[in-house]
């Protein structure tokens, strides 16, 4: 089970120090997401957290995607805590990430019922109060990042399931009109933002997709700035609607972007193979329908590692909604992506039940000596590949009976040609030394 595999193991101390850390395997594919979407004309992105852009974390979402967007930090309630007293700084952190990285950002959201500061939910305001307080909210965002924002969510989540709107602060108070206020808003304060309507449960065609087609088509004859809608995709394991192509086409048949804004697929825990398996469909099938058409722009996923997912907390007994496990190492799901982006990359052969376990078996004042251990139980290998990223500047500068390269701080060693088969039951070793200075800490190895 991948979850209990991917625990750390255990730290142990023999003779000086002995620590084994195991994690499962994989390699993500040669060619990066976001460089297989741009051949299709797409954008692929990822929602991320502006503190967790370093390590390993920054090294996948600044290589494999070309848009991000902020989970939370541009919401109002992060941006503006008490009235007129304001904190940009995850959002700017993530805006000047993404424009190191050559990303775009998509900004979310603007309008929404959810994560609005306490003291705009908990005053009372006349309804031309509330206007001028979300004009302002409005100006003072999108004007902040104009023109370095690729698209806004403005409206998030404005219906029920059945279609009608739902009842919130904004509905409530400004009548239905305050999406387009909302949207007219935002144009002017950056008129080159592609600005969408957001929403859950409109992935397929239905009562609550029907509705926002009918609400864009208005607002397009209406002559309001309207630019795309987001199906955010919230997907449950193996219920991909059969209608997302088709709906994705009617609103893209009406004049607008689509984008798949926040796609997830949970499931049950604990994760197995077959899950995985049937999980890695599901993203593939919903990819290849946004590749279908030629108006869906962009493929969002909703954090990209199991262990940055809003789903465990929100849905007790599910998660593993994400391409990259707890430990960043891509799963069937990151494959699917690739395929349905045209990569012709296969995922490792699986490894379930083989496990990689570094120890540093002898250290001295400049050097070390380590040992890498491939075990299988229940499983087998006919060759293998280990990898590991230093934390501490640690250098490999010999190994045996395995090859391994360097290049910055990520070790790849490879079996050599007489200890590629791990027999079920069975282990080989390879070791080698290193330099060190500072400190030595052992690295999450990662086995494929
Ligand atoms: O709920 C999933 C998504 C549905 N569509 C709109 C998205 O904006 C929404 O994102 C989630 C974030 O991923 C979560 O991270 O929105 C949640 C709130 O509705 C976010 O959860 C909140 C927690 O509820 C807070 O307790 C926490 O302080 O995240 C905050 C920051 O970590």
């Amino acid at each position: 089970m991948r979850s209990l595999r991917t625990a750390l193991s255990l730290a142990s101390l023999v003779t000086g120090a002995l620590m084994l850390f195991t994690a499962p395997a994989a390699h993500a594919a040669d060619t990066p997401l976001r460089d297989l979407a741009a051949a299709k004309g797409k954008i692929v992105g990822t929602a991320v957290t502006g503190s967790k852009l370093t390590g390993t974390y920054g090294d996948i979402a600044g290589a494999q995607f070309s848009s991000l967007t902020p989970g939370n930090a541009m919401k109002w309630g992060s941006v503006e805590p008490t009235q007129g007293s304001f904190n940009w700084t995850e959002a700017d952190q993530i805006v000047a990430f993404a424009e190191a990285h050559g990303q775009q950002v998509r900004g979310h959201t603007l309008v929404w019922h959810n994560q609005n500061p306490s003291w705009l939910t908990n005053g009372s305001w006349t309804s031309a109060q509330l206007s001028s307080l979300l004009q302002n909210h409005i100006s003072t965002e999108v004007g902040r990042y104009k023109g370095r924002i690729a698209a806004w969510d403005v409206v998030n989540e404005p219906f029920n399931e059945d279609g009608t709107y739902r009842s919130t602060l904004w509905y409530n108070g400004l009548g239905a009109d305050y999406i387009a206020n909302a949207l007219t808003w935002a144009h002017a304060a950056d008129p080159a933002a592609k600005l969408y309507i957001n929403d859950y449960n409109v992935e397929g065609v239905n009562a609550k997709s029907t509705a926002l087609y009918n609400l864009v088509k208005s607002l397009k004859d209406r002559g309001v700035p309207i630019d795309g809608v987001g199906l955010q995709a919230h997907l449950i394991l193996g219920q991909v609607p059969s209608t997302l192509q088709q709906n994705i086409q009617r609103f893209a048949d009406l004049g607008v972007d689509v984008a798949i804004t926040e796609l997830d697929v949970r499931m049950a825990l604990p994760a197995d193979s077959a899950k995985l398996a049937q999980q890695a469909a599901d993203y593939k099938s919903v990819v290849a329908a946004c590749v279908a058409v030629a108006r869906c722009v962009n493929v969002t996923v909703w954090g990209f590692a199991d262990s940055d997912s809003w789903v465990p907390s929100t849905f007790p007994g599910y998660g593993a909604a994400t391409p990259y496990d707890d430990n960043y190492a891509p799963k069937p799901a990151y494959y699917g992506i690739a395929e349905a982006l045209g990569g012709t990359t296969t995922p490792p052969p699986s490894t379930d039940g083989c496990t990689a376990a570094y120890s540093v078996t002898n250290q001295w004042s400049t050097g070390f000596t380590g040992e890498v251990r491939i075990a299988c139980s229940g499983a087998s290998l006919s060759s293998w590949k280990v990898n590991w990223t230093y934390g501490a500047g640690q250098q490999v500068t010999q190994a045996w009976n395995a090859t391994c390269t360097q290049s910055g701080a990520a070790v790849t060693c490879a079996n050599a040609s007489y200890n590629g088969t791990v027999p079920d039951g069975g282990s080989v070793t390879f070791g080698f030394n290193g330099s060190w200075s500072g400190s030595n800490p052992v690295p999450t190895v990662t086995l494929g």
